[in-house]
């Protein structure tokens, strides 16, 4: 049987009611304002419910979204036959409600989109730029610079050259940034709008790094008149203001869209996942209008940095650990992996032993509470968000949510034993991804990592040589980090201990095995 899909001609046969909440704004009356690149799962359960509310609450109809996916159209298939209609499957522990949201108004496949993206960036009706594009789409380089060495990057920069000298190249972008930029040059050579670009990922300092790839962009543009066009154009009225995201939101599966079809009647490919927690903190500083995201619970303010620093490091370095310990213990979810008492206890030292005392609680913030509830939320078994998902792409989550830690302990004179664990941990996984365990390295430095890592064995019989050379990798470790003998150390004893664990472990979800607790984290 083929059921209906969710869409605007078939969402006036939903009933409201306490399990499922209609768009709060009509969609047919809102326009685009604002571009998304990257418009995941992520995404859609957070910044497209906060700019939903925003406009109701603010009464204002011109907050809509066009989306712009990354490398597939699978987005697109999914949304555009919705009319861009999703259900957030808000998953709490034993309750369950689903909300329909209305604010992504088109999504757009840069391969054959790419002109309407240009277009809509360089709108005067078109005032920001959002992205999520994951910690490895922002192609950093060296010195805060984007990769030039990159073919696509240089691609890139050739059609933003041909985009300033006047011409509308109808090749397509290939990469976020390189169509941000593009977009901005269009912008200028149509008045030099004022304009904001926001990141919502989960890089430390967010909004200076986008800055930064963005100008080093603009900087390598050959044609020096119009490339000091657009640099005064950046500075005079381009703003990228840090924010800090939270929640979590885990791969949709069939049983989620199943749930959602029981609840509404409708087919609804675009169904999204999330907790009920919700956060969002951005540095109140924009080029021109923005959504009134404060009426809809955001916290505007001038310094992220507080917000981010305990996000990235509590939060998300603790998520990086349990999946990695929580996988070669045998565990498909995080919530399987917080309940393992051993596990749970080397989380608790992560954070006590060196997490907590680096950082300075923002107002209205104790840290001890965030540390509890975050453990909280990754215990809600509804979510079954998978250690694989939270595994991916260590090489570039690790620095930015555990190494600032280990940096700012070897500066305050002490080694930072957990922080060497979670490294340990990292290691481990790799070795175990080039073996008999099922463990998929989804990493760009997947094969250059494997490659120093080699097998468990191999990383057993020889932990220094490894640990030298995984510490060794430029693109990871920070130069203080690579360079500390004392950290070296503190990483070969660790792996011992993640052996110990994984030798203890339950190889089978929610069964775990206590042992010993983790000594001398
Ligand atoms: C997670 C994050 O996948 C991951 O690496 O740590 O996506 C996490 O769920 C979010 O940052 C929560 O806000």
């Amino acid at each position: 049987m083929t059921s209906d899909r969710l869409s605007l001609a078939t969402v006036g046969r939903v009933a409201a009611s306490d399990a499922v909440r209609l768009p709060r704004v009509d969609p047919r009356d809102t326009t685009i304002g604002i571009v998304h690149f990257g418009i995941g799962a992520f995404h859609r359960a957070h910044q497209a419910v906060f700019t939903e509310d925003a406009a109701a609450e603010a009464g204002e109809t011109h907050w809509g979204i066009l989306g712009v996916t990354g490398r597939t159209d699978s987005v697109v298939r999914q949304l555009e036959p919705q009319d861009g209609l999703y259900g957030v499957l808000q998953k709490g522990v034993g309750e369950t409600e689903l909300r329909i949201v209305g604010s992504v108004r088109a999504v757009a496949w840069p391969e054959t989109d790419t002109e309407r993206v240009l277009e809509t960036l360089a709108s005067p009706t078109t005032h920001l730029a959002t992205l999520t594009v994951t910690e490895k789409g922002y192609l950093r380089g060296r010195g805060g610079s984007i990769d030039l060495g990159l073919d696509r990057v240089r691609a890139d920069l050739a059609l933003i050259e041909r985009e300033l000298a006047g011409e509308s190249p109808r090749h397509a972008s290939a990469t976020p940034l390189g169509l941000l930029v593009r977009g901005l040059a269009r912008r200028l050579r149509r008045g030099a709008e004022p304009f904001s670009v926001v990141s919502c990922d989960n890089l430390a300092d967010n909004g200076s790094i986008t800055r930064g790839l963005v100008t080093s962009l603009v900087e390598a543009v050959s044609e020096p008149g119009a490339r000091d066009e657009l640099l005064d154009y950046l500075g005079a009225s381009v703003r990228f203001p840090s924010t800090m995201v939270d929640r979590i939101a885990p791969a949709t599966t069939d049983a989620d869209r199943a749930e959602a079809f029981a609840l509404t009647g409708l087919t609804d490919e675009a169904l999204v996942v999330a907790e009920p927690f919700t956060q969002w903190v951005i540095e109140n500083d924009f080029a021109g209008p923005r959504p009134a995201w404060e009426k809809a619970g955001a916290i505007l303010t001038d310094d992220v940095a507080p917000y981010e620093r305990v996000k990235l490091r509590i939060l998300n370095a603790t998520h990086s650990l349990l999946a990695y310990l929580g996988a070669l213990r045998g565990h498909d979810t995080i919530a399987a992996a917080v309940a393992d008492e051993e596990l749970r206890h080397a989380a608790l030292a992560i954070l006590d032993g060196d997490i907590l005392p680096t950082l300075v609680a923002p107002e209205g913030i104790d840290l001890a509470h965030y540390r509890d509830t975050v453990l909280d939320r990754f215990a809600n078994p509804s979510l079954a968000h998978t250690t694989r998902q939270v595994a991916m792409d260590g090489s570039q989550k690790l620095p930015n949510r555990m190494l600032g830690t280990a940096l700012d302990r070897l500066d305050a004179g002490h080694t930072p034993h957990g922080i060497a664990l979670g490294v340990a941990a990292w290691i481990s996984y790799v070795a175990a991804s080039t073996g008999e365990r099922p463990f998929h390295l989804d990493d760009p430095l997947a094969v250059e990592l494997q490659a120093i890592v080699g097998s468990t064995a191999a990383l057993e019989a020889d932990p220094e040589g490894t640990v030298d050379r995984v510490l060794a990798v430029e693109a990871v470790f920070p130069e203080r980090v690579r360079g500390s003998a004392e950290f070296r150390a503190a990483v070969v004893t660790q792996l011992a201990v993640v052996a110990r664990l994984v030798g203890e472990g339950a190889g089978a979800d929610g069964a775990s095995v206590v042992g010993k607790p983790v000594a001398s984290v």
